[in-house]
């Protein structure tokens, strides 16, 4: 049986948790926003700057306000905050070309090409929410701040990443705790311009769709120590071993970068099993990073690992209807 049929409710499912059936389904996560919403927690560094904290309100206010089918909100930025995302291109864009994946470093560029990808310019959501949709079929939507695992996950299954439009707070450039629009833009955009790598998202946010909260959090550590953390190896053009970095957190970090490519963490052979169960810090540099025998490997072996969980029907995702179908229902 296929049926695209669904409504808006948060109510779980006789088989399992509640899950977004189609694209307009996503607007109940407009408002659940898990911290560094409209109001910033006490550590953060712009908690006590009134002026940051206003101005983060109004363009949190567009994520707020956003629904399926509007235009993606244009930000008008300061030149403060062109300045910030300067200081930030200029230092990451000069380690890229040592520190960045093969994928990134082939991406990189054709953003600067088509998406006003400049050390001057802070690009807009709507221009490479277009460049990828024709890459790869991914497109961005604004958020307020932190979604849940489940949320966040949920959405990639319809090929949609959501993505923070705010500017880090000038006091801390090469390292924040959270996502801003510089570790969007320049850590993870790149790669869902590339194709592996965007069905490679689309098949772990599918496997979250009604998944436990068990098999959720598990999925989330795999992410985090993958698409946010990941190191590959890479082979140099002298034929050499190297290390690379393909994690967005790492990626929009000039601090951590250089960091976790310096022999001092730990890193450990990846292996999907044992990273989905890794506890982790998410205010400091990453005691632990799994390596992957290279970009590849890694997306086929989380693959693997998302088609070893049980559910309790096989979906798919119609991007004609923008709808999640559910087959052969038992
Ligand atoms: N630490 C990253 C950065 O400074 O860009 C952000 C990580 C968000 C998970
Ligand atoms: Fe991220």
């Amino acid at each position: 049986v296929t049926s695209t049929t669904s409504t808006t409710s948060t109510a779980d499912t006789a088989t399992g948790p509640w899950f977004p059936r189609k694209m307009s389904d996503l607007d109940v996560f407009a408002e659940r926003v898990l911290s560094y919403g409209a109001e910033l927690d006490a550590d953060h560094p712009g908690f006590t700057d009134k002026a940051y904290r206003a101005r983060r309100e109004l363009i949190t206010k567009n994520a707020k306000e956003y629904r399926t089918g509007m235009p993606l909100p244009r930000v008008n930025y300061t030149p403060d905050e062109v300045k910030t995302w300067g200081l930030v291109y200029d230092k990451l864009t000069a380690m890229y070309k040592h520190s960045a994946c093969r994928e990134h470093r082939y991406i990189f560029p054709l953003l600067e090409a088509n998406c006003g990808y400049a050390r001057d310019n802070v690009p807009q959501q709507a221009d490479i929410s277009r460049f990828l949709k024709e890459c790869t079929g991914f497109t961005l939507r604004p958020v307020m701040g932190l979604l849940s695992s489940r949320d966040f996950l949920n959405a990639l299954a319809f090929r949609v990443f959501y993505a923070t439009q705010y500017v880090r707070h000038p006091s801390m450039p090469f390292y924040t705790p959270e996502p801003d629009i510089c570790h969007e833009l320049l850590g993870h955009v790149p790669l869902f311009a590339d194709p592996d790598f965007a069905d490679f998202s689309h098949t772990v946010g599918l496997a979250s769709l009604g998944a436990s909260d068990d098999e959720v959090k598990k999925l989330a550590t795999l992410y985090w120590f993958t698409v946010e953390f990941g190191l590959c190896k890479e082979k140099n053009p002298d034929g050499t071993d190297g290390l690379k970095a393909y994690g967005a957190g790492l990626l929009s970090s000039t601090g951590e970068l250089e960091y976790a490519l310096s022999g001092k963490p730990e890193l450990r052979p990846f292996d999907p099993a044992k990273a989905a169960v890794t506890p982790y810090p998410i205010t400091e540099y990453q005691p632990v990073y799994y390596v992957a025998e290279s970009f590849r490997t890694m997306k086929e072996q989380v693959v693997e690992y998302a088609a070893s969980l049980k559910r309790p029907y096989a979906m798919r995702y119609n991007s004609a209807t923008e709808a999640i179908e559910i087959l052969d229902s038992k």
